[in-house]
């Protein structure tokens, strides 16, 4: 009877352990990027969960499109396609709650990507 108690004591610490390491691995998951996902305003794209949101915008000649990283890692805002940046505008690294802004005066389709994470973080910018 004895023997039986402490078994079951046993299995039932192991169960809570297993429990908080999974409590705590989706915690470290989430801990990198912002899990209080935001809107973007009119012209502006936001920068979280390693994209960007909205990953294509539209807006008429002389519009200003501010970029804000709503994410816990740096990302970039990088004018070209990834690996082939074209030198129209460069953000550098930005932190969280970092911005960028850049005036859109000629009309076309500019595509940027983030160098950090450029396999996956790509956008477009349509200028009409
Ligand atoms: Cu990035």
């Amino acid at each position: 009877m004895i023997k039986k108690t402490y078994f079951l004591s046993i299995v039932t610490l192991l169960l809570f352990a297993g429990i908080i390491g999974c409590s705590k691995s989706d915690y470290g998951t989430n801990s990198y990027t912002n899990s209080n996902m935001g809107t973007p305003a009119t012209n502006e794209v936001l920068i979280q969960n390693i994209s960007f949101s909205p990953q294509s915008i539209t807006v008429s000649a002389g519009t200003t499109i501010k970029w804000t990283n709503k994410d816990n890692v740096a990302h970039t805002v990088t004018s070209g396609t990834p690996g082939s940046p074209n030198g129209i505008f460069e953000s550098g690294n930005l932190g969280n709650g970092a911005t960028f802004s850049f005036i859109f005066n000629t009309k076309g389709t500019f595509p940027y990507y983030c160098k950090l994470h450029q396999d996956t973080m790509t956008g477009t910018v349509i200028v009409q």
